[in-house]
């Protein structure tokens, strides 16, 4: 349909005026929520994603296009829930404490969310305890924690340890990221996955929950 590619396009274009305006006359004419979402917005979000993977376009083109994909969403959220599309399932995502970096984390939700999970965004600074009564408040099965700083990915252990303790470690899976993180401080401190990047914390993400 070409309604659904013109929103792929502008999405990846970062038009997020346009997809708006072309997300609105799609519900006008009566084209299904999930395919707009599933044909249009997740089709160019998964664009963009490869084309960031392989270094085709950076950062600010990235930025565009996930303000696009937020314009478009928030159209699409209140009629996806009210038609009860099955959600990918849900994940809690926040910056550890200590550290207020968040450009990174708000990629990675956006990717998730463009992906079909549902993403509780607890925000900056976040103690250990917050994203375990998060997880459990939300029935969540997975964890993301993000850290830019030498000084607070440490804090990631803290959250695993924290799990552990509360018994709920393997029951809810760790997934962890952000600029200073790689994949052997992630085996050293016992998380369960590691991405580089917000596209891999997609693939991570369906991994860990079993479905890729
Ligand atoms: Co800060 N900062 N900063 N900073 N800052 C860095 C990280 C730093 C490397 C700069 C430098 O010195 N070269 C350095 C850290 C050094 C270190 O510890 N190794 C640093 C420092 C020192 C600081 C302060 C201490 C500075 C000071 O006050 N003296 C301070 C700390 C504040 C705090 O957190 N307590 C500070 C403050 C800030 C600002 C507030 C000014 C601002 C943040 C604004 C914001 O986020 N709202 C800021 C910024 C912007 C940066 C740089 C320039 C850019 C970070 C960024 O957004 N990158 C950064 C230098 C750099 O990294 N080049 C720097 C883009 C972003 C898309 O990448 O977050 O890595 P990133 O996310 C990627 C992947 O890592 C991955 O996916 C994303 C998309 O591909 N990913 C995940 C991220 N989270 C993931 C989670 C996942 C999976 C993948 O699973 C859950």
């Amino acid at each position: 349909m070409d309604e659904l590619k013109e929103i792929a396009d502008n999405l990846i274009e970062g038009e997020a005026d346009k997809v708006g305006e072309l997300i609105q006359a799609a519900i006008d004419k009566g084209i299904g929520v999930e395919k707009i979402l599933n044909e249009g917005l997740i089709v160019g979000m998964t664009v963009v994603g490869q084309q960031f993977k392989k270094e085709e376009i950076f950062l600010p083109e990235v930025l565009f296009a996930a303000r696009a994909m937020k314009a478009g969403l928030e159209l699409l959220e209140p009629l996806l829930l009210s038609i009860g599309t099955a959600s990918k399932g849900k994940v809690v995502l926040g910056t550890v404490k200590g550290d207020v970096h968040d450009i990174g984390k708000n990629l990675v939700a956006v990717m998730l969310k463009g992906a079909g999970f549902e993403v509780i965004d607890i925000g900056v600074d976040t103690p250990a305890e917050r994203f375990i009564e998060a997880a459990r408040e939300q029935g969540a099965r997975l964890i993301g924690m993000s850290a830019l700083l030498g000084t607070t990915m440490q804090n990631m252990q803290t959250t695993i340890t924290a799990l552990e303790e509360a018994g709920l470690k393997g029951q809810i899976k760790t997934m962890i990221g952000g600029a200073i993180v790689t994949q052997s401080f992630a085996d050293k401190i016992g998380a369960d996955g590691y991405a580089p990047d917000a596209a891999s914390a997609v693939d991570k993400a369906k991994e860990l929950l079993g479905l890729s």
